[in-house]
């Protein structure tokens, strides 16, 4: 078979690898710990357990990871978010980051 193209290595290797993007929640002084806590448990998909020690960590280290997707999910992700902090009244935000 002939070499192939550089388009063909990406094509074959970005269907092996799909890039995966990190999501971190941050860290505001208003909006309540009981909505981080209850992002973590419905968009995340976290236990009560999880997504608490997830808020403090980011109450305490400003931003903390919530999870790792592929592009289109974790932008998906970081739109609920703000969705759902816009409905009630929150400043949180959510942001992305290629690994
Ligand atoms: N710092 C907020 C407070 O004291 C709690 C908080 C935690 C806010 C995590 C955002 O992503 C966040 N009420």
């Amino acid at each position: 078979m002939a070499t192939k193209t550089d388009y063909e290595l990406h094509e074959e290797t970005s269907l092996k690898h799909p890039k995966k993007y990190k999501v971190y929640l941050l860290n505001d002084d208003y909006t309540s710990m009981e909505f981080v806590v209850d992002i973590l448990m419905s968009i995340f998909h976290k236990s009560y357990e999880e997504a608490e020690a997830i808020m403090l960590a980011v109450h305490k280290h400003e931003r903390g990871l919530c999870g790792v997707y592929t592009h289109e999910i974790a932008e998906t992700k970081v739109m609920q978010v703000s969705r759902r902090a816009k409905e009630s009244g929150f400043p949180l935000k959510a942001t992305m980051e290629e690994e």
